[in-house]
C-alpha cells in the first residue's frame, strides 16, 4: 500500500522527535521545557518511553494550556515557568516551528502560543528546534506565508495593524477564530495575534529597507518588538539576543 503524504510528515515529525530526545535529553538532566504543536506530542511520547526509571528525576516546564495537558497526560512531572528561582535555568527545551531558515531563525505562533514559548526557550540553556521536513526554506516567510505571528494587547491592535502596513506587512489580519466562533482568538495570556505577511527575510543584520530593499530577520524583529501595545513576536533569531542574555533563543539544533 503506498504511503500517503500525511504520513510521511507524521513519520518524520516522530523520526525527528525521537532523535533529539535520544541527542539532546541526558539522563542527568533535570528541568526540560516543552513546548506546544502536533511535533511536541511526539516528543512527549519519546520521553515518556524512557520509563520512570529516568524520568523521575525530571520536571517539565510546560508553554501554555496544550502541553500542560500533554505533560500531565504522560504521568511526568509538571511544574511552571513562574516557579523557576531567579538565576536557574532549564537544561533544555524542545518545541516545533512553523519555519526554519538555513541560520536556525524560527517563525513560530501559528498555535498562537509564542509568548509563553519565547519565554521558555530563553530560560533554557540548550533549545531544540524539532521539526518535519516540510519547515525548512531558504528564507522565512516562503514557505509559511500566514505571515509573522505577533500577540497583542487588544485595546493597541488598530494602531498595530497602522504601524504594520507602514513597515511593509501586506495585508496583516488578526487571527480569528475557529469556523462557527466568531471574533479574534484570545491567547493563554488574553492577548490577542495578529498575522503579518512580509516579503522572504534575508538572514542577518544587513538591512537595505530604507533603499528599497526587503528586512532582514534581526532587523525587523528589531523594529516589531519596539511598537507599544505589542508583547511577544513569532521570530526566533541569535543574533541580536533580544531580552535574554542568558537564555538559548536560537536553536542549538534543528531536526527534519
Ligand atoms: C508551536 O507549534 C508553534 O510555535 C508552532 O506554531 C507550532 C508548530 O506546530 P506543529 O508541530 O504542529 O507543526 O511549536
Amino acid at each position: 500500500m503506498a504511503t500517503s503524504s500525511a504520513q510521511l510528515v507524521e513519520t518524520s515529525k516522530r523520526l525527528a522527535a525521537y532523535q533529539a530526545v535520544k541527542d539532546y535529553l541526558l539522563p542527568t538532566y533535570t528541568r526540560i521545557g516543552i513546548g506546544s504543536g502536533s511535533t511536541v506530542v511526539y516528543v512527549v511520547e519519546a520521553i515518556a518511553a524512557l520509563g520512570p526509571v529516568v524520568t523521575a528525576s525530571m520536571t517539565f516546564y510546560p508553554t501554555g494550556a496544550q502541553s500542560e495537558e500533554l505533560i500531565e497526560a504522560a504521568g511526568l512531572n509538571l511544574q511552571y515557568i513562574n516557579k523557576l528561582a531567579p538565576g536557574d535555568q532549564l537544561d533544555v527545551a524542545f518545541d516545533g516551528a512553523d519555519e526554519v531558515d538555513d541560520d536556525l531563525n524560527l517563525i513560530k505562533g501559528g498555535g498562537a502560543c509564542l509568548w509563553q514559548e519565547k519565554i521558555v526557550a530563553t530560560a533554557a540553556k540548550q533549545f531544540v528546534c524539532v521539526a518535519d521536513f516540510r519547515k525548512l526554506s531558504s528564507q522565512l516567510g516562503t514557505s509559511w506565508t500566514k505571515g509573522i505571528p505577533i500577540e497583542v494587547l487588544p485595546m493597541a491592535a488598530p494602531r498595530i495593524l497602522g504601524e504594520l502596513k507602514h513597515l511593509g506587512s501586506i495585508n496583516p489580519k488578526i487571527r480569528e477564530g475557529l469556523p462557527g466562533k466568531a471574533g479574534a482568538i484570545v491567547t493563554d495570556n488574553g492577548m490577542w495575534i495578529i498575522d503579518a505577511p512580509f516579503p522572504p527575510l534575508a538572514s542577518g543584520k544587513d538591512c537595505n529597507v530604507d533603499e528599497g530593499g526587503s528586512w532582514t530577520v534581526d532587523a525587523l524583529a528589531d523594529r516589531l518588538i519596539k511598537i507599544p501595545g505589542v508583547a511577544e513576536i513569532g521570530l526566533f533569531y541569535g543574533k541580536n539576543g533580544l531580552q535574554v542574555q542568558s537564555g538559548a533563543q536560537k536553536p542549538v539544533a534543528a531536526y527534519f
